[in-house]
């Protein structure tokens, strides 16, 4: 008899949403196996999981989605019946300087891995899944009104998003073309804990905390809808589980903030927090030059996932926000090997000295 019911390759699992993502099935799937695939870019930080990495069902196997032969490794030998894929590259601003890696990670991966997908899942009556992690970036930039839906037209404005686009496009026609059993979800911004300090939540944190420039780009009035991850995560889970074959479905919070609203408060919160005086970090906003193309705003509605499947977000903002301000208060340690970049020796450490539960070898 098989150990385990089901076998899912969640990609990207170091990463921000994905290290969430991981745990949230580890733990709450004892039957499931869970292999993150992941080749831990300066994104990919395993002390993200270090909780939850000597679970029995709980594999890490170090290695890029680009890489066919390795893929095919990986599905036969732990005969893989579900991909969650959240590997991705996915800063904005790093698409604009290098927009190629781009091209190759989150187009040529998916292409890759759906190839795999498509050549491993041939037995009837087996349940398949391939469920694509993706964002609300790939329909554009609203105005002041309205909403993205699953009606809205693809225009991605970046290299990132227009990636992001193709990867979506991949995955529909390989459900058309090949019966490929998939979904896609397209999300909002995400914040919560474990966020590479990079994007605008964690990188404001950190900089307020140690008193250096917040640097706001061009008027500081574009608009974001911002999700706490572990909503998202427990969205992924239903639309995995009970979302239609070939269908996507928009995940977001009707929480929309202009980003010098959000500063703001951040800015509040944090000095509270420290018992600094009333405005202190405020003076440390600076705008600057805008990013290039930079998207006015994003909203989402996501009444069909509320109305089909039964999701909507637990935390309000007031409550994720102030707990986040707060892991990242109590976790300085973290925030502090994530910018030296001493959490790249982990992995190393890790396959050396951790007997208990070793890395698996890519092949
Ligand atoms: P992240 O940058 O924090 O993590 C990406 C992970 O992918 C890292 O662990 C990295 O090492 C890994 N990775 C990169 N290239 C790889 C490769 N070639 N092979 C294997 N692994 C590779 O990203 P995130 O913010 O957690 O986003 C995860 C996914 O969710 C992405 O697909 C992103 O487009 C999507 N998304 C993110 C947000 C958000 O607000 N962060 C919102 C909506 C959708
Ligand atoms: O230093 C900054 N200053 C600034 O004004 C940074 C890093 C950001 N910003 C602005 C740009 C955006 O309007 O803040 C807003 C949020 O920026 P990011 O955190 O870079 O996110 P965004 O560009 O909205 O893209 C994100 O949302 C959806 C993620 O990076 C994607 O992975 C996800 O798909």
């Amino acid at each position: 008899m098989k150990k385990f019911k089901r076998t899912l390759l969640i990609t990207g699992g170091a990463g921000f949403i994905g290290s969430h993502l991981v745990r949230h099935f580890v733990t709450k799937y004892p039957n499931y196996h869970v292999v993150n695939l992941d080749n831990l870019t300066y994104a990919g930080n395993l002390e993200n999981l270090a909780d939850i990495e000597i679970a029995d069902n709980y594999t890490f196997v170090k290695g890029s989605i680009t890489d066919l032969t390795l893929l095919r490794t990986v599905f036969k030998k732990f005969d893989v019946d579900g991909v969650l894929h959240t590997a991705a590259e996915s800063h904005v601003d790093r698409s604009i300087e290098n927009p190629m890696v781009f091209v190759q990670t989150n187009v040529q991966g998916t292409a890759a891995l759906l190839q795999v997908a498509r050549e491993h899942w041939t037995q009837p009556g087996r349940d398949y899944r391939f469920h694509h992690i993706s964002t609300d970036e790939v329909f554009g930039a609203l105005g002041d009104e309205g909403y993205f839906t699953e009606q809205s037209l693809y225009n991605p404005q970046s290299p990132y998003a227009a990636s992001k686009a193709s990867a979506d496009h991949l995955v529909r026609a390989f459900h058309n073309t090949y019966k490929l059993p998939v979904v896609i979800s397209n999300c909002s911004n995400n914040y919560g804990p474990y966020q590479f300090p990079e994007k605008l939540i964690p990188l404001f944190i950190k900089n307020i905390l140690e008193e250096r420039v917040l640097p706001v780009y061009g008027t500081g009035r574009n608009v974001r809808d911002w999700l706490h991850v572990q909503d998202h995560v427990e969205a992924l889970d239903i639309i995995f589980h009970q979302g239609a074959t070939g269908e996507a479905y928009l995940i977001g919070g009707h929480n929309e903030w202009k980003n010098i609203d959000l500063i703001h408060l951040l800015c509040r919160q944090i000095d509270r927090k420290l018992g600094r005086a009333f405005g202190e970090s405020q003076k440390l906003i600076h705008f600057i030059q805008d990013r290039a193309g930079h998207d006015h705003r994003y909203a989402i509605d996501a009444s069909r996932i509320k109305r089909e499947l039964g999701w909507s977000p637990r935390y309000t903002f007031e409550q994720g926000l102030a707990m986040t301000i707060d892991w990242y208060l109590d976790n300085s340690a973290w925030m502090d090997r994530v910018s030296s970049g001493a959490y790249r020796d982990y992995y190393l450490t890790h396959m050396i000295n951790n007997k208990s539960k070793p890395y698996e070898s890519a092949a």
